[in-house]
């Protein structure tokens, strides 16, 4: 069996290919007027992980392999946002409210889309979520099942919000999961550094995590 040579030990491959999970590279986290900098925080620091996931994305395009892709995006009557979740910020605007790329986090708007270099393709899967996790009030588990797929990999922002909060939900669920490191960003580096840290600890409570380049190896020569 093909193992990929991970973090804490190596992470062995399934028959079947883990999914690519990309979780919520859309604009409202990632660009000036969205969601994350109207919560005050420098966004240009999640724009590294786009080189990253083009490339994970393009060898599981070339293998024809499972991508799945999330975003964070509500209903435009906002019928499943908890008011507790639009509250929280304390910022002068809110979930729902208009900003330079249309209302902030409500699914069809501009600023709700997958940054250009990542865009879904047809036969890809492309979730909205109302939660930080992508497995709450979704059908990704259904997805997984009827498909038969028991192992995914993960990228994605930010990574100890709705990575993280998606990767605990699907270990849960009996799920084996990577972290690929240089494929996800945080706001702030510390927390990024840390989740990856609480992942793989205590013999991978969580999961394993590797670098773009040791998963690109691992899966091209197991499924190429
Ligand atoms: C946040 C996310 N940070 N995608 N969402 O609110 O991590």
């Amino acid at each position: 069996m093909n193992t990929i040579n991970a973090k804490p030990y190596p992470y062995s491959l399934p028959d079947k290919a883990p999914a690519l999970i990309i979780i919520d590279m859309q604009r409202d986290f990632v660009e000036t007027g969205g969601f994350g900098s109207a919560l005050g925080n420098d966004v240009t620091l999640l724009t590294k992980v786009i080189p990253v996931i083009e490339k994970l994305l393009r060898v599981y395009r070339r293998l024809n392999l499972p991508v799945i892709h999330t975003r964070e995006a509500h209903q435009a009557d906002l019928s499943d946002c908890p008011p507790s979740k639009r509250r929280r910020g304390n910022c002068s605007i809110k979930i729902g409210d208009p900003g330079p790329m249309g209302r902030l986090l409500i699914d069809g708007e501009p600023g709700n889309n997958i940054v250009p270099a990542l865009q879904p393709l047809e036969g890809e899967y492309d979730i909205a979520k109302p939660g930080k996790g992508a497995f709450y009030a979704t059908p990704l588990h259904d997805i997984l099942k009827q498909q038969g797929i028991t192992h995914l990999i993960f990228a994605g922002v930010t990574t100890e919000v709705c990575v993280q909060t998606t990767m605990r939900e699907a270990n849960d669920r009996g799920f084996e999961c990577l972290l690929v490191e240089d494929a996800t960003e945080s706001y702030f580096p510390e927390f990024k550094q840390a989740t990856l840290d609480m992942i793989t600890a205590q013999g991978a409570i969580v999961g394993w995590t590797a670098t773009s380049e040791q998963v690109i190896q691992a899966i091209e020569k197991t499924y190429g």
